[in-house]
C-alpha cells in the first residue's frame, strides 16, 4: 500500500475488534493490540515502556475519531492514543504479513555476476561498504578484493561491521599445511564443502577467510549455496528432504584443550517451511544414532543433498589470490577445498556473528546511503 496516498476512510466498533477503511481495504486490530501498540506508550527507541499484561484483555474505547491520516481513540481506563495511519498500515496484521525474504538462491551460474568488492572503497565509503554487506545478505556470501595480505587484517575487515566471535582457535586462526596436522584443514588436501563449527552452540554464524599466500596450484576455493541445494532436493528427492530436515543429528570436536557437541538437523526449516539453518561437516558428524530403520535411509538422504552440495553445477569456485577476504554466512554457504594445494597456500579465518552484518547494514539503509 502506498503510504502517501493511503486514506483512512471510515471506522466501524465491532465486539472485539475495530474494523478500518483504508482506501477500500477492510483491515482489523484487535482493541487489546491497540491499547498494548499505542504509540504514548513507547519510547522513541520503540521499547514498550508499560507491561503488557497489565492491561485488561477486555478493554474498550469509550470513544473513537478519525481523519484521513491519523486514529483517535479514548480508553475504558481513561488513557488516550492516536495512531498515525502509517503506523497502522505497517504494524497490520490482517491478513499476516509475509515474511520479507532478501535471500537470493544462486547456483554455478552466479560466476557471471558475482561482484568484486574494493577493500580501500568499503573502508572509506559507506555506499561501497553496502554494497558488500548486501551482497553477504542476499547471497551468503561477499567477496573483497585488494585486502592487504598481512597477517590480522582480517581483524580490521570484521572491524567494519562487527565484532570478531573469539572460539576454542582464537581470535583468528591460520590455514596452511602444518607438519603433525591435528585436522584436515592443515593439510594440503581437498575438503569438501563444508559449514565450520557446528558443534559448537552457538554456532558462529560468519565466517571470514582472507587469503595471505596463494595455491602456486590446486586449493581452489568452492562455495555452495545450502538454501539453493535444499529446495532441488525438497523437489527431486522429498523423501530425502523430510529425512534431513526431521531427524537430529550431533557433531563432535575433540582436542587437548576442547570437548565441543552440538546437535541439529542438517537442513533446519523456520516456521513457513524455508530453510534458515544449514549444518554439514563431514569431519565432525558424529557416528549416526538413528533410529535402526532409519539408518540406511538417512545415509541414503545425506548422500543425495552431498551430491547436489558438492556437484560443480551447484558451485561458484574460485581461486582466492593474496589480498582476497570472503565473508560467508556460516549457516547457509558451505564453502570447501578442491584439488591437493601445492605451494605456501596460506590463508587466515575468523569467526563473527550475522547480525552484527545486517544491523550495520540497516543502519546504512536507515541513513539513507
Ligand atoms: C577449513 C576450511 C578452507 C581452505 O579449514 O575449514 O574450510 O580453503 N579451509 O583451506
Ligand atoms: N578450523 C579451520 O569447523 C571445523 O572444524 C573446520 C576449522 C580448524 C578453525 C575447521
Ligand atoms: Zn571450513
Amino acid at each position: 500500500m502506498n503510504v502517501d496516498t493511503t486514506k483512512l476512510r471510515n471506522v466501524t466498533q465491532k465486539d472485539d475488534h475495530l474494523l478500518l477503511d483504508i482506501s477500500g481495504t477492510a483491515c482489523r486490530f484487535h482493541y487489546l493490540w491497540l491499547r498494548d501498540n499505542s504509540p504514548e506508550r513507547r519510547s522513541t527507541n520503540g521499547q514498550r515502556l508499560h507491561e503488557s499484561n497489565s492491561i485488561d484483555p477486555k478493554i474498550r474505547p469509550d470513544s473513537i475519531s478519525h481523519c484521513t491520516d491519523e486514529l483517535t481513540i479514548v480508553w475504558s481506563d481513561g488513557t488516550k492514543s492516536a495512531y498515525p495511519l502509517d503506523f497502522l498500515v505497517s504494524s497490520a496484521y490482517d491478513p499476516p504479513p509475509g515474511q520479507a525474504d532478501r535471500r537470493i538462491a544462486w547456483n554455478s551460474e552466479i560466476a557471471d555476476r558475482v561482484r568484486r568488492h574494493d577493500y580501500d572503497a568499503v573502508r572509506a565509503d559507506p555506499a561501497a561498504l553496502k554494497a558488500w554487506l548486501k551482497d553477504a545478505e542476499c547471497y551468503g556470501f561477499g567477496l573483497l578484493k585488494h585486502v592487504p595480505p598481512i597477517e590480522g587484517k582480517i581483524i580490521d575487515t570484521v572491524a567494519l561491521f562487527g565484532h570478531v566471535r573469539e572460539t576454542n582457535y582464537g581470535r583468528l586462526f591460520d590455514v596452511r599445511a602444518e607438519e603433525n596436522p591435528d585436522n584436515l584443514a592443515y593439510t594440503p588436501a581437498p575438503l569438501s564443502v563444508h559449514t565450520d563449527n557446528p558443534y559448537r552452540h552457538p554456532c558462529p554464524t560468519l565466517q571470514l577467510l582472507h587469503c595471505l599466500v596463494q595455491a602456486d596450484q590446486g586449493g581452489l576455493t568452492a562455495l555452495a549455496d545450502g538454501f539453493y541445494a535444499a529446495e532441488k532436493l525438497r523437489r527431486e528427492a522429498p523423501e530425502a528432504f523430510t529425512l534431513l530436515t526431521g531427524n537430529d543429528v550431533l557433531f563432535h570436536y575433540e582436542s587437548d584443550d576442547a570437548i565441543l557437541e552440538n546437535h541439529g538437523k542438517i537442513i533446519s526449516l523456520d516456521a513457513s517451511g524455508r530453510p534458515v539453518t544449514i549444518r554439514m561437516n563431514n569431519r565432525s558428524l558424529a557416528p549416526l544414532r538413528l533410529d535402526f530403520d532409519l539408518t540406511l535411509p538417512f545415509y541414503q538422504a545425506l548422500f543425495e543433498f552431498r551430491a547436489i552440495l558438492e556437484n560443480e553445477k551447484s558451485q561458484f569456485r574460485l581461486r582466492l589470490q593474496s589480498g582476497d577476504l570472503v565473508v560467508l554466512d556460516n549457516e547457509r554457504v558451505l564453502h570447501g577445498r578442491i584439488g591437493h594445494s601445492v605451494g605456501h597456500r596460506h590463508l587466515q579465518g575468523c569467526y563473527a556473528d550475522r547480525d552484527g552484518l545486517v544491523s550495520t547494514l540497516r543502519v546504512l539503509e536507515r541513513n539513507g546511503v
